[in-house]
């Protein structure tokens, strides 16, 4: 296996979890290089089922996992994160685990504005987890950021959380908040610091190091190219970049590095959070969809918003990101639907669109243009081959292969690890 690039084809929650975990079993690294603690990946391995949010995938098998520059890193969260997993008999050590020292940190103080614009935004808000993960992005931009290696450096650190807690006290006091509490601040950093830094590291040289022994790499992306802060349903997006592209500047790879690049595809479509979702259902089949896919936040427990397979955004996403193949999940969810739809269009006031466009206003005027599907009888759950699959099934998953120009590489048809139909 060349490396292998796994990114969200949608608005994140395609079930990337599964396939980063099968394919985890069959790399030697596994990197996470964007987004922070507001991913939630579950992973179901026989009886036990893992969710983690920050840890790259890998590390419940034993695999060396890495966090690249690309994340933002909130110190508490992976000690309780690492603490879960450790009490489900799982090992974490330096030895399976490192985390890039140029990694920014994710503070209290980026959770509390993060909080606060969402409650001042009110019905305007964006829907975020709340971890003050576009915060803290900010504060990396405008080079204010406290980064991993800080924490080795703590008697110096003095001008960087001056700078720091002014732009963010300026920022509180238009929210009629108080000022930061600056040696509570200090307080907790240190005594994190032990913590997070036995994991330290120069994390591009690891890598390299890696490349040069002839590693696999798998680069495992949080949320989905929908929500990329250049590409995706801006402003309702998270603040990293999605994109496959990311590869290459959240580990410190160059850009060849992402290899095959695997868009994870769910059957229908979901979305948490605001903005637009021009096949979304409001009505019960929505409500239907939700509950067969058991569709709730990971990390927040939101209820996920559903609506049929948009082929016109995948489409785009493919695109957007390179993709190589698709692993179609949760076909399973689909069963016993008489009918199914998939949107091949968009329809703007009288001009008909082959994309999303990317003014907000508009995308959330387009409305469907719909190709519509018989059903299938029978099950495809637990499907391990085509022939285990109804007949309309396969029709359904070949007219995704050809509205979004892309090939399907495997059909997930369960939570289960071995329920998967592998294409090529
Ligand atoms: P944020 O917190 O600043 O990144 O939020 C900005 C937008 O990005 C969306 N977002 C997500 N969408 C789907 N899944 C995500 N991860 C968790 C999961 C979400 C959960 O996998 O289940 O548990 O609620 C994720 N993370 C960020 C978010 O909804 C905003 O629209
Ligand atoms: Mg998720």
């Amino acid at each position: 296996m060349a490396n292998v690039t796994v990114i969200g084809a949608q608005w994140g929650d395609e079930g990337k979890g599964k396939i980063v975990d099968w394919l985890a079993a069959r790399a030697d690294v596994v990197v996470r290089f964007q987004g922070g603690h507001n991913a939630g990946h579950t992973l179901v391995v026989g009886d036990q089922t893992y969710k983690l949010s920050l840890l790259p995938s890998g590390i419940v098998t034993g695999t060396l996992s890495l966090i690249g520059n690309g994340v933002v890193l909130d110190p508490w969260a992976l000690k309780d994160e690492i603490a879960k997993l450790e009490s489900q008999g799982v090992s974490i050590s330096p030895e399976n685990f490192g985390i890039a020292d140029n990694c920014p940190l994710i503070l209290p103080l980026h959770r509390d504005l993060d909080g606060l614009r969402e409650t001042a935004a009110g019905k305007g808000k964006i829907g975020t987890t709340g971890r003050g993960i576009g915060p803290a992005y900010e504060d990396k931009v405008g080079r204010r950021a406290i980064r991993v290696c800080d924490l080795a450096h703590l008697d110096d650190i003095g001008p960087m959380l001056d700078r720091l807690c002014a732009h963010h006290d300026a920022l509180r006091a238009g929210f009629g908040q108080g000022v930061v509490d600056r040696e509570k601040l200090l307080a907790e950093l240190r005594e994190i610091a032990p913590f997070v830094k036995q994991f330290a590291q120069p994390v591009w040289k690891r890598l390299d190091a890696v490349k040069k022994a002839g590693a696999k790499i798998l680069f495992e992306g949080a949320q989905g190219v929908l929500l990329d802060v250049d590409h995706g349903t801006y402003p309702f997006v998270t603040s990293s970049n999605t994109v496959s592209g990311t590869v290459a500047s959240g580990s410190g790879m160059g850009p060849g590095a992402a290899g095959f690049v695997l868009g994870i595809v769910k059957a229908y479509t979901t979305r948490v959070g605001s903005g637009p979702f021009p096949t979304e259902l409001e009505d019960e089949i929505g409500q239907k969809l939700g509950e067969r896919g058991h569709e709730f936040g990971t990390v927040t427990s939101r209820k996920r918003r559903c609506g049929w397979f948009d082929a016109v955004l995948v489409r785009q996403t493919c695109a957007l990101s390179g993709v190589t193949g698709i692993a179609l999940t949760k076909i399973d969810v689909l069963d016993g639907f008489e009918t199914i739809r998939i949107c091949t269009g968009y329809k703007l006031g009288d001009q008909v669109l082959d994309y999303l466009p990317s003014h907000a206003a508009e995308q959330a005027a387009v409305e469907p243009i719909y190709e519509e599907f018989e059903g299938w009888e029978g099950t495809t759950v637990g499907a391990r081959s085509w022939a285990d699959l109804p007949a309309q099934a396969i029709k359904y998953i070949r007219r995704i292969e050809e509205l979004i120009d892309c090939p399907v590489a495997s059909v997930s048809t369960s939570p289960e690890r071995e329920d998967t139909i592998l294409v090529r």
